[in-house]
């Protein structure tokens, strides 16, 4: 008994779909949530102040030659760990805040939630 091609031909066409519908999502992970950058430079936070989006990510950078940490300022919702030169660290930031280097206190930014 010859079995039928029907659901060979099934597969392939499911296959085809798939590719498509893959094609035209948007990658994930890149473009539908925002990402920002925030350089520690000159023990300053570059920008100071930046706007995002609630759920949006931002990469702290350290490009000083010093060692820093990111601090919310009440300590209770993030803190990042001591941050060597060349080092990043990310935060999903979900609402407005102030924060500060611990090890330098007179270093501050903030985040606002748009
Ligand atoms: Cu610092």
């Amino acid at each position: 008994m010859k079995a039928p091609a029907v659901p060979m031909k099934n597969t392939l066409l499911l296959l085809c779909c798939l590719t498509l519908l893959n094609g035209l999502l948007p990658s994930f992970g890149s473009s539908s949530l925002g990402s920002h950058r925030v350089e520690i430079v000159q023990m300053r936070f570059q920008p100071a102040e930046l706007s995002v989006k609630k759920g949006d990510t931002v990469v702290f950078v350290n490009k000083d030659v010093v060692t820093h940490n990111v601090t919310e300022e009440s300590g209770k919702s993030w803190k990042s760990p001591a941050l060597a030169s060349g080092e990043s660290w990310i935060v999903v930031v979900s609402r407005t805040s102030d924060y500060y280097c611990s090890f330098h206190p007179m270093m501050k930014g903030k985040i606002l939630i748009e």
